[in-house]
């Protein structure tokens, strides 16, 4: 009977200690819809860590950002409310202003330009800060070219957005760029801008050609001024609140996850970028190039002389634009 007692007693602890060492999966915050490079890149560092952990680290994907916009998120993330999330570099530098000089316009010529930065000493200095601020980068991945699309006309110059309410991220250089082509800028969260489109509040917004299909913006926005005006990194990150609860063994497991998922998500991105394209076109979006970039980068100059005049970024946007490779 004592026996029998102390059994219950011994299976009551041992379900107890069960329940408590049974982590409620980590969660995961992103943007975009199924099929979207970011998403299946965060699919598939996911899958890397619970197998590389045997199945101890599980961690659930909440996408379309279901659980608060970027802006938010990036919020979250630092308090510890979300563990890993994919964010843009613009979004990311209010919480960590060392990197706001790296969405200037027309700084990376492309995205082959951009990586050769961000994979060397340049990526290692913003992942510092970013660190310091509460977001430990695990992998860079590809924001791609953003360019401006209209609802009403074809723009053809830079000129040409006088007077136009354009939606930007709420970011101090995109609020500034837009300005300084003389247009309003209207800040919006991005699962906001379909409806700014169709209900008016806006002419104009920016963006990739890859989000610019999978949201369906260019339905409402037909018109393209292809001037790729920020090629932009994004990041896979952690919070440093989950960073330091992990063992070194299960760090270099998020690293290596975190690398492998930036090679696979650029790969994705580069055939994604072409379908996309090829899609809005057979859809009737229509493209202009840019002529003559020099107008557009003079009326750009007061915010370059504001990111020159800091001496904490100076040299390395000199690094940047001299790399003529
Ligand atoms: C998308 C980026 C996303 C941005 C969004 C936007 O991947 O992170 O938030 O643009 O314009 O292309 O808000």
């Amino acid at each position: 009977m004592q026996l029998k007692f102390v059994g219950v007693v011994l299976a009551a602890l041992c379900l107890g200690a069960g329940a408590a060492g049974a982590q409620a999966p980590l969660r995961a915050w992103n943007t975009h819809p199924d099929g979207y490079p970011v998403t299946e890149a965060m699919k598939s560092f996911i899958q890397e860590v619970d197998s590389a952990t045997k199945g101890k680290i599980k961690i659930e994907l909440f996408s379309n950002a279901v659980l608060g916009d970027q802006t938010k998120a990036v919020a979250m993330l630092k308090a510890g409310e979300i563990d890993v999330a994919e964010f843009n570099s613009a979004p990311l530098s209010e919480a960590a202003p060392g990197l706001k000089a790296f969405n200037l316009p027309f700084l990376f010529h492309d995205s082959v330009h951009m990586f050769r930065h961000l994979d060397g000493q340049l990526g290692d200095r913003l992942a510092e800060k970013l660190k310091a601020s509460g977001y430990v980068v695990l992998g860079w991945y590809n924001g791609g070219g953003r360019s401006f699309f209209c609802a009403n006309k074809l723009m053809t110059k830079s000129e040409d957005f006088a007077g136009q309410r354009i939606r930007v991220q709420k970011s101090e250089v995109y609020i500034e760029m837009v300005k300084l082509l003389g247009a309003t800028p209207v800040v919006l969260p991005y699962k906001e801008v379909l409806d700014g489109f169709q209900q008016g509040k806006i002419d104009c917004a920016e963006g990739n050609m890859v989000s610019y299909e999978s949201t369906g913006h260019y339905k409402a926005a037909k018109y393209m001024f292809l001037d790729n005006h920020m090629i932009s990194p994004e990041a896979l990150v952690v919070s440093t609140k989950l960073w330091s609860r992990l063992n070194d063994e299960e760090k270099a497991i998020f690293q290596k996850a975190g690398r492998n998922s930036a090679t696979l998500m650029r790969s994705l991105w580069e055939k994604r970028t072409v379908t996309a394209r090829a899609a809005v076109t057979k859809d009737g979006a229509q493209f202009a190039n840019v002529k003559d970039f020099s107008p557009y980068i003079r009326r750009m100059s007061p915010l370059y002389q504001k990111y020159m005049a800091d001496p904490e970024v100076r040299g390395e946007l000199f690094t940047i634009i001299s790399d003529n490779k």
